[in-house]
């Protein structure tokens, strides 16, 4: 039997959140067009007959610029060092810029096999493709190039044939009925930040966050969660946005988030949103930590 961990890296919005949620079969990471969706570190687990496959998908390497950037880049870092093998996932292109270079030389001090997946071709031409794999090729020494498409799920499969081939033979580290480590909680945050993310002007999903006040089971047939959520922003003027005219946003947030949650609870969900502002959230400690994002969160596998 095999077993081991999987890092997926890169720059942010390259798709390794869609490409981790299309190798274990389900959503959990939520993904969005927007660069920095995802901030923590989130571990999926796929097992089958040849072995068990822990995933980490990690936030997009970038120059942080406050204290949350800090906080996820140590994510991203931290990620990288402790595991088996490494999925670097990049945009099918030959332009490599600074901020490939930036984590080649992160990559040179690390001695675990790293797997170069370009992604998204299907937004490519199929002959510039080879152009691509060569370009990469002449920077670093990789175990393998798969170019795939994660949002098609084209060439994904081979993706997990070649790891089996990098993993070391060893135990389960979780019974096969686990998928994620994250709590319902933290999905359910999650997926009303995605909603968020996807529906939102570009420069208000930076600054939010989304915190469970509460939720609450009830028996009732197939069962009901109260849960009441709040958005928190950066400013005034975002939170007048969020709401919506006459809270037309706020509605569409929760309706699409909704079915999604109810969906993973496998209950009924009744959902209250409420906004506040924060200022400055990202910079400060006290209010990272109390909006989920912990420290104590970091890699130790
Ligand atoms: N056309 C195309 N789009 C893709 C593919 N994979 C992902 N995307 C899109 O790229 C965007 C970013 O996807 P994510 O999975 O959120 O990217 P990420 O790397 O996790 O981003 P961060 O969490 O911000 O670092 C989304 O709009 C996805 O739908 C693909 O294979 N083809
Ligand atoms: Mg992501």
């Amino acid at each position: 039997m095999k077993s081991g961990f999987v890092a997926l890296i890169g720059r942010p919005n390259v798709g390794k959140s869609t490409l981790m949620n299309r190798l274990i079969g389900q959503k959990i990471a939520i993904t969005s067009p927007r660069p920095q969706t995802t901030r923590n570190r989130i571990q999926t687990v796929y097992t089958e007959e040849r072995g068990q496959i822990v995933f980490v998908d990690t936030p997009g390497i970038h120059k942080a610029k406050n204290k949350l950037g800090d906080y996820m880049m140590n994510i991203a870092n931290q990620s990288m060092k402790n595991v088996d093998v490494i999925l670097w996932l990049v945009e099918p292109s030959d332009k490599i810029g600074e901020g490939e270079q930036h984590i080649i030389r992160q990559l040179k001090n690390i001695k675990i096999p790293v797997i170069l997946v370009i992604n998204k071709i299907d937004t490519a031409k199929r002959p510039e493709l080879l152009k691509y794999i060569d370009a990469y090729r002449r920077i670093y020494d990789f175990s393998e190039i798969i170019p795939v498409s994660a949002l098609k799920g084209e060439n994904t499969q081979d993706i997990l044939d070649t790891l089996y081939g990098y993993l070391p033979e060893g135990p389960y580290f979780f019974d096969e009925d686990t998928v994620t480590d994250q709590p319902m909680r933290q999905i359910a945050a999650e997926l009303i930040r995605e909603k968020a993310l996807r529906n939102l002007e570009k420069e208000i999903p930076h600054g939010i966050a989304v915190v469970i006040e509460k939720m609450e089971y009830r028996k009732c047939g197939k069962g009901i969660y109260d849960i009441e959520a709040t958005i928190i922003c950066e400013r005034d003027s975002h939170k007048g946005i969020i709401i919506g005219k006459g809270g037309a946003m706020l509605k569409k947030i929760g309706s699409l988030a909704r079915p999604e949650i109810e969906d993973m609870l496998e209950a009924q969900v009744n959902l209250k949103l409420w906004v506040k502002v924060r200022k400055d959230w990202r910079d400060s400690d006290l209010l990272i930590k109390n909006f989920g994002y912990r420290k104590e969160d970091y890699p130790k596998a």
